[in-house]
């Protein structure tokens, strides 16, 4: 803490509600009864284990909280806001439980804007509890005053501010419950110093005094009014709305089930692959909705994606949006097609497109949609089964059969698609892998298909930069015993590597595979395609990232030929390490695109 944080947090202790002068150092034979201890005790109600964080005088209380909970909580302290944030969000995609974030005043909370945008644009179900300067002195000019709700209000569910210890154990418990309901997302909850560091009583049923009734906004509660939080969640859409759909597809020749992250975050995946088998319907899968159908499924065609999507009559998207990721939801037209209808299916009403008409569409519970579709379309006869998927099945088989050279090049400088033939040799079927970069991990999201669903984390449609150590450090904790692989750009890394550190000091062994092409490949060659020149696009060559992670305690190599890259991973995954294979692929080599994504 620093002398003016020291000063601040001090002269608040002397406000009435912070009680006499500065709250002693935690006992940790007792457990505290300020707000943050409250706090904390109704983040653990809702199944939260661990509190990603980095230190400021503003949210002492949340660790004391944390330290004197019995029994204590896990606290994970790394090298940059963000990464706390993106950390608390792996959390909550990978083991489908709210993840937490604590942040201090200020800067601590800026820091944390991209990921708390990331979790917002991925449905993602994180609180972000944040420290703020003391309401006596609001408006004097205190370290690091700025009211973060009219910040955050944008990219979350909401934001707000609790001003009193007394309600701070429901406000988070509320907090808590927002995020969770559907369509989750980040809920953002600042406290005033005085509501963290005050006596807030025993702790009620609702996380504090008075329970959920108490909890509500202060005079900064910029969604006060809005509508409840959720508990009621509705079972399933409207079964007209599915009959509807089941109509639709009795009615169709081509038809394509596209499955988002939200069936997997919604807890559907079981229900889907059911409906998919009985139903004999070809699956696209997008984000983490991957590993749904498993690596090899008869019925997964995302590999037939331009066939499937140019051919189709009818395209079922379900859980994801129909943004740019889905051609913006426009479908068929190919070869003299026809359009395709297009239905749209979401776990809230509020997720449903309004850009393009819809041929149906249901809102609610995911998996209760597709056990009323496998039921409601179970007379349909599969017309598809026949021809369409064949023709798809043949389209997926001749492209993965296309890319084995690619996946076995010899070429030298290093193609990055041998770096996943590779990789597919070593990779465990409960492995999580996680991309963050551009071209590189472009090719690690077509030709990477995961055997099991919840074992792949890309940035999702926010497209952020910088997610890789924090969603490695959480799929570390939350998998302790599977293969953890991050996939770095080498400009990608430069955003997070320092939490490396972070990897070392917590133990958390993770295998960091860089393909170092010494440029921002996905922006340079655009660049070059629109202007014939490219500028601020090119990065070292071959710089030693194995040697920054080295530096930091963890370990690594340089691999400059495609021979050693086999082997290196192998020593990756046995050293027990946070390791990186600094893997020096051709420049030359820009990834096929389609889309900009404008
Ligand atoms: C925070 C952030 N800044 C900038 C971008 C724009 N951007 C998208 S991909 C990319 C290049 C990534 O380069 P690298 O990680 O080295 O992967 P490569 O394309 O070279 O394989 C950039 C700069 C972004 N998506 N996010
Ligand atoms: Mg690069």
């Amino acid at each position: 803490m620093s002398e003016a944080e020291r000063a601040d947090t001090g002269k608040a202790g002397q406000h009435p509600a912070g009680g006499a002068g500065r709250p002693p150092a935690g006992d940790a034979s007792q457990a505290a009864t300020h707000g943050g201890a409250h706090a904390v005790t109704a983040a653990r109600r809702h199944g939260v284990a661990t509190m990603f964080t980095l230190s400021g005088g503003h949210v002492f209380p949340l660790y004391d909280g944390a330290v004197t909970a019995d029994p204590p909580m896990r606290i994970v302290d790394v090298r940059h806001e963000q990464t706390a944030v993106f950390a608390a969000e792996a959390t909550a995609r990978l083991e489908r439980t709210p993840g937490l974030a604590v942040l201090t005043a200020g800067p601590g909370v800026t820091n944390g804007v991209s990921a708390i945008t990331t979790a917002y644009f991925n449905g993602s179900p994180v609180v972000v509890l944040a420290g703020r300067a003391p309401d006596y002195r609001w408006g004097s000019g205190s370290l690091q005053e700025i009211d973060h709700p009219k910040l955050l209000t944008a990219v979350t569910k909401r934001a707000w501010t609790e001003h009193e210890a007394g309600r701070a154990g429901a406000s988070a418990d509320r907090a808590f419950r927002l995020a969770a309901a559907r369509h989750r997302g980040p809920v953002f909850l600042d406290f005033a110093l005085e509501a963290l560091f005050g006596p807030a009583g025993e702790a009620g049923p609702g996380g504090g005094p008075g329970g959920e009734a108490a909890a509500g906004g202060g005079p900064a509660d910029g969604h006060a009014g809005l509508a409840a939080d959720g508990d009621e969640q509705p079972a399933g859409p409207d079964p007209a709305s599915v009959g509807a759909i089941a109509g639709l597809l009795g009615d169709a020749e081509r038809p394509v089930l596209v499955l988002g992250s939200d069936v997997w975050l919604d807890g559907a995946e079981t229900a889907a692959r059911q409906a998919a088998e009985e139903l004999r319907l070809p699956v696209i899968a997008n984000g983490q909705g991957r590993g749904v159908l498993p690596a090899g499924h008869d019925l997964l065609v995302t590999r037939a994606r331009s066939a499937a999507f140019g051919q189709a009559d009818l395209v079922i998207v379900v859980g994801t949006p129909l943004d740019f990721r889905l051609g913006y939801g426009e479908f068929g037209g190919r070869d003299g097609a026809p359009r395709a209808r297009v239905v749209h299916v979401a776990d809230d009403p509020g997720q449903l497109a309004t850009h393009r008409p819809l041929a149906g569409s249901a809102a609610g519970g995911l998996a209760a949609f597709f056990t009323g579709l496998a039921i409601a379309a179970s007379s349909a006869r599969p017309r598809w089964a026949g021809r369409w998927l064949p023709l798809l099945q043949d389209a997926r088989d001749k492209a993965m059969a296309a890319d084995e050279p690619l996946l076995a090049s010899d070429a030298d400088p290093v193609h990055p698609m041998r770096v996943y033939g590779e990789l597919a040799k070593v990779l465990d079927s409960d492995a999580v892998v996680i991309g963050d970069g551009g071209d590189f991990v472009s090719y690690a999201g077509k030709y990477i298909e995961p055997r099991r669903p919840g074992g792949w984390l890309d940035p999702g449609p926010y497209g952020c930069l910088g997610t890789g150590l924090g969603y490695a450090i959480a799929a570390r904790i939350g998998r302790p015993s599977a293969q953890v692989v991050l996939l770095l750009g080498d400009g990608a890394a430069g955003f997070s590597l320092m939490d490396a550190d972070t990897l070392v000091r917590h133990r958390l062994p993770v295998v960091m595979v860089c393909g170092n092409n010494g440029i921002w490949g996905l922006e340079k060659y655009p660049m070059r395609a629109l202007y014939g020149y490219d500028v601020a696009a090119d990065l070292q060559p071959q710089c030693r990232y194995d040697q920054v992670v080295a530096a930091l305690g963890g370990a690594g190599e340089l691999v400059t030929s495609p021979a050693g890259i086999g082997p290196a991973l192998r020593r990756a995954f046995e050293s027990g390490v946070p390791y990186l294979v600094n893997v020096i692929t051709d420049p030359a080599v820009a990834y096929p695109r389609s889309t900009t994504g404008v």
